[in-house]
């Protein structure tokens, strides 16, 4: 296999830690591009991401944005490592379901409360403060899901370690900063198992 050419635009403590630490994983080599706040919104960026947000890649010269995504085409360059389902295996679907259910059913509503409660999205003049109530509400009745599946398996897919389980730490990740996780000791449990992981980078909040 040739070492594929891979950019990462990324900052450190956003999203796209996700992608850094699945390359970790995957023992790929990468050309770090930005690492700064200033490379949000920039030309640069905009190039490969449409909104101009983090993370993004360009993987042998073709762009890609998403974390999901790119989490998915950097552990396919490397299946020996597993780090994903194989393609078209059940496992994989169960991959993009708890991946789905982590984007839709809690990232969106921990992200929600970040543009609404700091000046860095939108000015204050357009929060709207009484959202933050329900996005926690609306957080925690799927962390309550996803707690009683992690009763019962230490990863979400076939109970070994792999991309999933990078997407879905980082949502709970977040969660942790608002406290959303208190009461659900298996999610407590895997966030430790993957903060236990050699390349993770995620800092106790
Ligand atoms: N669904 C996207 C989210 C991308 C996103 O919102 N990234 C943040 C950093 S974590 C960003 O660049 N925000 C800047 C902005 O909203 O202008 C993904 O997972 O890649």
């Amino acid at each position: 296999m040739h070492a594929p050419d891979i950019k990462l635009f990324e900052l450190a403590p956003t999203r796209s830690s996700r992608v850094r630490w699945a390359l970790l994983e995957a023992e790929l080599p990468y050309e770090s591009v930005g690492n700064d706040v200033s490379i949000i919104g920039s030309a640069a960026l905009r190039e490969v991401h449409p909104l101009g947000k983090l993370p993004a890649a360009v993987i042998d010269g073709r762009p890609l944005f998403e974390s999901a995504a790119i989490l998915a085409a950097v552990a396919d360059l490397v299946p020996d490592k597993k780090l994903i389902a194989t393609p078209g295996s059940w496992s994989r679907y169960l991959h993009e379901q708890w991946v789905s259910f982590a984007q839709s059913e809690m990232e969106a509503f921990v992200q929600s409360s970040e543009v609404n409660s700091i000046d860095f999205i939108i000015p204050p003049s357009q929060h709207v403060p009484d959202i933050l109530a329900q996005n926690d509400m609306f957080y925690r009745k799927a962390a309550a899901a996803l707690n009683e599946a992690l009763g019962q398996t230490d990863y979400l897919v076939d109970n070994r370690f792999s991309v999933t389980d990078i997407y879905v730490g980082y949502v709970l990740h977040w969660g942790e900063e608002r406290h959303l996780l208190d009461g659900f000791e298996h999610l407590q449990a895997y966030k430790a198992r993957l903060m236990a992981r050699e390349h993770c980078p995620w800092q106790a909040p």
